[in-house]
């Protein structure tokens, strides 16, 4: 049967083909390895122990097979959106729901033709429940397509898209030829001009499908992109999960249970949506355990979404969870007694915590997620309003539950950054969670205590 070179990997003379072609009306996938060399894009006669140069041309077998795709792509995608049952999420989905529906015919279609694929995906709860749901519907699909290319998945710390990442997907995509471009899938990126060096290294080498929840900016080349896909630009926010909004995305490709996922990225990432049942909690848990720490059950600093799955659904599923309530616990324990409180004239609280003092063995918590647990913690005891500053190394992590507007973390970041000219090095953020990085780490002490009096001076006794 005629079938065509999508994809060639390997060495001179040890060469693997992935071959497209239709058996019973229907397009597949087949592996092949031969000694003879052929090229990708070549129309091929395969008989199952061997492979034949025709003289077809290809282009007619090209059209034939892109179009078996394309109708085996409406007969696998999920035709209605899925729905989780919480309204404002729902809601969303549909109005995004075109849109995801064609970011999900290019992912068939990069799968049919086998071309290399890079999944990356945050290293936190949200982002790994994005990679957990994806892995699971991909690998229900692997057994309808056959032989396609699995994706490669790159466990990716912290939230843009450096020259680097590109260099190295472009080495990974130099071990194949594939006849249609390579792909590359972002889950829980961010959408920061800090990408715009990386994107523009390889938008021409790949085509890039790109899932995110955070804020929109005008300046992010991201936005551009064809497959760009973000719950702000239709009237939702970051409360809808690069998670959820993955998993969603995956649920299109097959019918994977992809719901606890939906669930353990809302905890992860405190949206306004997250229901608390302990399933997901646990789930969520454990997975910010092993993205922030991937050496507690491995001796690599990577892990896959599978080896996410296999702890988060398997036998050590408990014991991983009691670990990780034990470490937490006694970080929160050792956190009440080592932080200094400072309250405002009008009764906010301001606990600042030298993270090193009460650092773990594991990696797990990180201080940057460390913050949001003990804000969680202390939001308990301080009923007139509690900010946490939580730092460790240069930098200082602030999460704040104040819904005054006249206190605002972001204002005194600014304030702190005018009185100490120089001192400061970059911050980021939003009202309830910021970051702060100094320029040399001898000036924290200097820079906290400035942050510190500004918010007491937002909340003394005359501005109310
Ligand atoms: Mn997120």
């Amino acid at each position: 049967m005629k079938a065509l070179i999508t994809c060639v990997s390997g060495v001179e003379l040890n060469r693997k083909y992935n071959l497209l072609t239709i058996l019973e009306g229907s397009p597949v996938v087949v592996e092949s390895s031969e000694r003879t060399k052929f090229n990708t894009g070549e129309a091929v006669d395969y008989s199952g122990n061997g492979l034949v140069a025709i003289s077809e041309p290809k282009e007619e077998l090209y059209k034939t097979l892109s179009e078996a795709v394309d109708s085996a792509s409406e007969g696998i995608q999920r035709s209605n959106p899925y729905s989780i049952g919480i309204r404002e999420i729902d809601e969303a989905t549909e109005r995004m729901w075109p849109k995801l529906e064609h970011a999900a015919k290019l992912l068939l279609r990069k799968l049919f033709f086998s071309v290399p694929i890079i999944i990356r995906f945050h290293n936190d709860a949200d982002g790994s429940s994005g990679a957990c749901s994806l892995y699971k519907s991909i690998d229900l699909l692997y057994e309808k397509i056959g032989a396609i290319n699995s994706p490669y998945w790159i466990m990716h710390k912290g939230i843009s898209y450096r020259k680097e990442d590109a260099e190295s997907d472009t080495l990974f995509f130099n071990a194949y030829s594939s006849y249609e471009k390579p792909l590359i899938l972002m889950v829980d990126f961010g959408t920061s001009p800090e990408s715009n060096e990386g994107i523009g290294a390889i938008k021409d080498k790949a085509d890039i499908i790109w899932l995110d929840h955070h804020p929109l900016h005008d300046d992010a080349e991201c936005q551009k992109l064809k497959y760009y896909i973000n719950p702000w630009q239709f009237s939702s926010d970051s409360n809808y999960t690069a998670g959820t909004l993955a998993s969603i995305f995956a649920s299109i490709l097959s019918n994977a249970d992809v719901k606890e996922f939906i669930y353990s990225s809302m905890i992860g990432d405190y949206s306004d949506y997250r229901v608390t049942f302990d399933d997901a909690m646990g789930t969520a848990a454990i997975l910010d355990m092993l993205t922030s720490d991937p050496t507690i059950i491995g001796s690599s600093d990577n892990i896959s979404p599978k080896e996410l799955l296999n702890a988060v659904n398997g036998q050590k599923r408990q014991e991983l969870l009691n670990f990780a309530n034990v470490v937490l616990n006694e970080v929160l324990d050792n956190s009440f007694k080592e932080s200094k409180r400072y309250e405002t004239q009008n009764g906010i609280a301001i606990y600042v915590l030298d993270y090193e003092r009460v650092k773990p063995e594991s990696k797990y918590p990180l201080p940057g997620r460390f913050s949001s647990k003990f804000l969680e913690r202390l939001e308990e005891k301080e009923k007139s309003g509690v900010i946490v500053m939580v730092h460790a190394g240069a930098y200082i992590s602030i999460r704040s539950n104040v819904s005054n507007r006249a206190v605002s973390i972001k204002r005194a970041i600014e304030l702190a950054s005018e009185s100490k000219p120089g001192l400061i090095e970059s911050y980021g953020g939003h009202e309830y969670a910021s970051s702060v990085k100094v320029r040399i780490k001898e000036s924290k002490p200097e820079v906290i205590t400035a942050l510190v009096n500004a918010v007491k001076s937002m909340d003394s006794k005359e501005v109310k």
